[in-house]
């Protein structure tokens, strides 16, 4: 399998409060370097540097006026004497109006964020553009014909929304590709979601569409990030009823129960037969991850691409989340390795 992969992820190093003390953010640079090791230290395949894409398609799955927010903060903000990440500090909760994009960048920044999670600095937007290339080069590989694709993106994009960012996401780079499938003339795409978090930007940007069917496997929004989505309740909107499906799972999840929960999500994308799936590929479910609470072993990895390969579509991989453990390379690599151990 080939890895799509850039150095311009280095651009990014934010800044997250931690239990109400601002330090370096649990995505560190450090993660995407961990996993590119451990494609070349196993050969998985040959790593290869993204394409540039227009940027109509981000403008696809997201709004104009988001991206161009994305775009032009990091100036907006300095230009007010500012040399820190810029962060958000107020949002339009409840009954504050959104109607009216703020021309302040103070106000742009809580209008289009969902929480503080998502610093922007100098080099942010060039990281996050590369990020959403690299998903995008990985359909192109998948076009021309490959089965599948690994797009080792950082930052991650699974919790950026339409028109916010958040969670340490600001292009959502896995729905950026699907939809991009989409134009380019497929009928239907699945994305599979098997990060630790709820991936509310995907099921956000697809809610209403019956063109792509979501699941998302994740910890139970109750007690786990992002709180206010990913209940099992939530199915879909109009013509997109029944197309969205979420698997909340307890606290200390292990891969008996997850398992279970993992082959009815593929059995469902299965029976929508998708040209594309989009894989979200979290591995912030390991038992040691810092910020999660299930509790997967490195094996059980290789155990979920299997399962993967039974939905029989080519298939896109995207990193997402896995936090601070030298295991990301090795879980995540043993995902790619158990799809495919199923493919021939
Ligand atoms: C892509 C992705 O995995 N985003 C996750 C964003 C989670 N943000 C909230 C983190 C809260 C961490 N609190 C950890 C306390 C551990 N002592
Ligand atoms: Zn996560």
């Amino acid at each position: 399998m080939l890895t799509v992969f850039s150095d311009s992820h280095r651009l990014h190093h934010g800044t997250e409060l931690k239990d109400g003390v601002l330090k370096p953010s649990f995505e560190q640079p450090s993660r995407a370097d961990t996993v590119r090791d451990r494609v070349q230290h196993v050969g998985l395949g040959d790593i290869i540097v993204p394409r540039t894409f227009d940027r109509a398609c981000y403008v696809n799955a997201h709004s104009e006026r988001y991206v161009s927010f994305l775009e032009t903060a990091w100036s907006e903000w300095t230009a007010t004497g500012r040399e820190h990440d810029a962060l958000p500090l107020v949002w339009p909760v409840r009954d504050l109006s959104n109607e009216h994009v703020p021309s302040f960048i103070d106000g742009k920044l809580g209008f289009f964020a969902m929480d503080a999670g998502s610093p922007i600095t100098a080099t942010t937007w060039e990281a996050v553009k590369t990020s959403a290339d690299i998903a995008l080069t990985g359909l192109s590989l998948i076009n021309e014909g490959h089965n599948s694709a690994f797009a080792l993106c950082r930052p991650p994009g699974h919790h950026a929304a339409r028109e916010y960012m958040g969670g340490y996401c600001y292009l959502n780079n896995a729905a950026i590709a699907a939809q991009h499938a989409l134009t380019q003339g497929a009928k239907r795409v699945a994305v599979l979601d098997v990060d630790f978090h709820h991936g509310n930007g995907t099921q956000n940007i697809f809610y209403d569409r019956n063109d792509v069917m979501f699941a998302s496997l994740h910890g139970d929004p109750s007690v786990s990030y992002p709180y206010y989505s990913g209940f099992s309740s939530e199915c879909g909107a109009g013509a997109g009823d029944g197309y969205n499906l979420n698997y909340p799972l307890p606290k200390n999840t292990t891969w008996h129960s997850y398992q279970n929960a993992l082959i009815h999500a593929c059995k469902k994308l299965r029976n929508f037969s998708p040209e594309l799936l989009v894989i979200s590929l979290g591995v912030d479910t390991f038992k040691d991850d810092p910020i999660s609470h299930f509790l997967l072993e490195s094996q059980d990895f290789f155990g979920m691409g299997e399962i993967i390969a039974t939905v029989g579509a080519p298939t896109l991989f995207v990193m997402e989340g896995g936090y601070m453990v030298d295991e990301i390379g090795i879980n995540a690599v043993n995902v790619l390795h158990g799809y495919e151990s199923k493919q021939f």
